[in-house]
């Protein structure tokens, strides 16, 4: 009995409170209203309870899938010659010891939806030529590279043949055929579409140092939902 008449007070002070907060509310409205338009405004704006709870960012849902994908190619991230794919929200500035076996791997994983297409944008800060590569492009891409005469924008269409072109790394999906070469010092777009829900990991094959097929340096998993 005793609960009961408490939880009512409990709710009689709830509708107290929410009600002078919505007088707060609708006052500061009109006071910043410059154009007297104060009962119009009132009554849009009725629904206090949906606009405040439109105004709280909503912290607790699942974060935003992104369809573009951010990624760096750093030289030496994980100590002398352990090259990496590192997320832009994996890069704290401290270089982590990869050698170090009971260091923690940088997190390299990539989460996309099936079905759309996504797009990877890839920025490659190594100067070092490692590798000419040569193959048929399956998966279409531009290069960007700033030249002395501007920035020159390279497309390679389906199809095409590569030939002979000096790379640091390569963007590779060998389960999907995605085979991207990526060049010293430049940006790497494509867009592709997974179409199969899954697990496919992302590698670098141009000989680059030990982070090669290394988790979270130059092997990284993609996971498509
Ligand atoms: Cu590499």
């Amino acid at each position: 009995m005793t609960d009961r008449i408490l939880l009512g007070l409990l709710l009689v002070a709830l509708i107290v409170a929410t009600a002078s907060l919505a007088q707060t509310f609708v006052l500061t409205i009109a006071v910043t209203d410059q154009n007297g338009h104060i009962d119009q405004l009132a009554s849009q704006f009725g629904d206090l309870a949906g606009i405040v709870s439109s105004l709280i960012p909503k912290q607790n849902a699942s974060p935003a899938q992104s369809n573009v994908v951010y990624l760096y190619v750093v030289p030496d991230f994980g100590g002398s010659t352990y090259d990496a794919f590192v997320l832009p929200q994996s890069f704290s500035g401290n270089t982590p010891n990869a050698s170090s076996h009971s260091n923690t791997a940088p997190d390299n994983n990539i989460t996309v939806t099936h079905g759309v297409p996504i797009k990877f944008i890839i920025s490659n800060i190594d100067t070092a030529i490692l590798q000419n590569f040569t193959n048929q492009v399956s998966t279409p891409f531009t290069i960007y590279n700033d030249t002395a005469s501007g920035q020159v924008a390279i497309q390679y269409t389906q199809g095409e043949t590569v030939s002979k072109l000096p790379i640091s790394h390569t963007f590779t999906v060998p389960d999907l055929q995605i085979d991207i070469p990526i060049p010293p010092d430049t940006m790497v777009v494509f867009t592709y579409t997974f179409n199969t829900p899954g697990v496919y990991s992302y590698l670098c094959t141009t000989p680059c140092g030990p982070g090669m097929g290394l988790a979270g340096y130059m092997l990284g998993y993609i996971t498509v939902t």
